[in-house]
């Protein structure tokens, strides 16, 4: 193939652009913020060579937080949500090497555990005192473990405590469920809905880009099995959350790619609630050694959440993931797009055990400061987005109220 030099005026609004190797190219001296801007204000979809174009470094970043910001106050007008919530990870041990992974342990491992139906309801307990609305609960894939277990998670705390929202399994985790049983992902769904699985979260998404996939995750549920999943719930009324693990060895078009991905999935089934920007944190983990890579720069955080917000059109909300970006990061996001917070969130280890700096848990006061500080109005909603009505006299007891507005 011939590359092409071509000069184009130097000005900050056509920038020259292109990715010879790369389909869906369009012409580079057609894109520019001006073009861009007017589709955001049409409310027209962006495509794979705009969105690439947004992550050069030479497109100012303030201008491309302006258009998201427009985006995020059309769907969610000042609002940014919360909730109070906790992690429970029941597992550690884990059949797979994902590289980037510094919370798995291998069987004998001494850092590896499986907690107890006791240490489990404990947790459950814990979480109902202290006012949570939702259990985030995932884990390793345990070498032991039958599909019984998993399913037991489930039903044991929602027998015990039905007003706790059990946000459970990635598809990743349904997928080796697959495996183990040979039964169809609806089924799986089905018997893990009646236990009592509420929705899912977003997690081993990962970059979907077999370029990248290939080498981070190569052995886990494939790009199509992870699309299938979320397909599947949303069919079965189950909706989920979406993420994407980025800067580590991807790149622009990596990323942008996996966000068509994921709209296109939106378009067809609809169930997708939010989406989650997730930064590489590389302590502890083999692709940084064997990379020598660093955590992504705050620039680089706000970029992608402004990019996921104009790319993903057809998704409600953005969140910015205060455990992983850092408060101030995250507080900033709020104006970049991100409408969402996450919650108080207690016991998380994924970030933690790979370096992580952020408390272990943040009180309801201080988040509502943050979001109040950051100009926005503070909204607890539960998993769902309904916004939550606590008692006033008693902050643990709280009922559903109506479901936000969104645009
Ligand atoms: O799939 C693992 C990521 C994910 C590292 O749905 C890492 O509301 C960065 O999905 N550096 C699990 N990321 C967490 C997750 C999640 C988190 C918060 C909210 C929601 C939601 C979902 O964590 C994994 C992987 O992509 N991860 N190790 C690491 N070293
Ligand atoms: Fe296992 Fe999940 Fe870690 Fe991959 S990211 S090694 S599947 S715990």
């Amino acid at each position: 193939m011939i590359a092409l030099t071509v000069r184009l005026p130097q000005h900050k609004n056509i920038l020259p652009f292109y990715s010879a190797k790369r389909p869906g190219m369009i012409r580079a001296d057609k894109i520019s913020l001006d073009t861009i801007g007017k589709k955001v204000e049409n409310g027209e979809r962006l495509n794979l060579d705009e969105g690439v174009f947004l992550y050069r470094d030479d497109v100012p970043l303030n201008e491309v937080a302006e258009l998201a910001n427009k985006v995020r106050e059309r769907k969610n007008g000042n609002y940014a949500y919360f909730n109070i919530n906790t992690h429970l990870n029941p597992t550690n041990v884990c059949v797979y090497r994902c590289n980037f992974c510094a919370f798995r342990a291998d069987l004998r491992d001494p850092r590896g555990y499986l907690m107890s139906d006791e240490q489990i309801l404990a947790r459950g307990q814990e979480a109902v005192d202290n006012g949570c609305t939702e259990m985030h609960i995932v884990g390793g894939l345990h070498h032991q473990k039958k599909f019984d277990w998993y399913v037991n998670v489930v039903k044991i705390l929602h027998d015990t405590f039905p007003m706790l929202h059990l946000k459970a399994w990635t598809a990743v985790e349904i997928n080796w469920f697959e495996f183990l049983t040979k039964k169809s992902v609806r089924e799986i769904l089905e018997i893990l809905r009646d236990a009592g699985l509420g929705s899912m979260p977003g997690g081993g998404a990962e970059i979907f880009h077999r370029e990248v996939r290939d080498q981070i995750c190569e052995h886990k549920a494939d790009t199509g099995k992870w699309h299938e999943i979320h397909r599947t719930a949303h069919e079965l009324g189950i909706k989920t959350n979406a993420t994407m693990l980025y800067g580590h060895i991807e790149n622009a078009y990596h990323r942008v790619d996996h966000l068509i991905r994921l709209r296109e999935t939106q378009d067809v089934s609809g169930g997708f609630q939010t989406f989650i920007p997730l930064a590489f944190h590389p302590d502890n983990t083999e692709l940084a050694e064997l990379r020598k890579l660093k955590k992504p720069s705050v620039m680089m955080d706000l970029r992608t959440m402004a990019v996921s917000r104009l790319m993903l059109d057809n998704f409600p909300h953005i969140k910015a993931y205060w455990i992983m970006l850092g408060i101030g990061t995250a507080q900033t996001a709020l104006s970049y797009g991100a409408d969402d917070i996450d919650g108080t969130v207690r016991h998380e280890l994924i970030y933690h055990d790979a370096g992580a700096t952020t408390p272990e848990v943040m009180s309801v006061e201080d988040i509502q400061r943050l979001i109040v500080e950051a100009g926005r109005e503070p909204v607890e909603r539960d998993t769902v987005y309904n916004r939550v009505i606590r008692d006033p006299q008693n902050q643990s007891e709280w009922t559903t109220g109506e479901p936000v507005e969104v645009g």
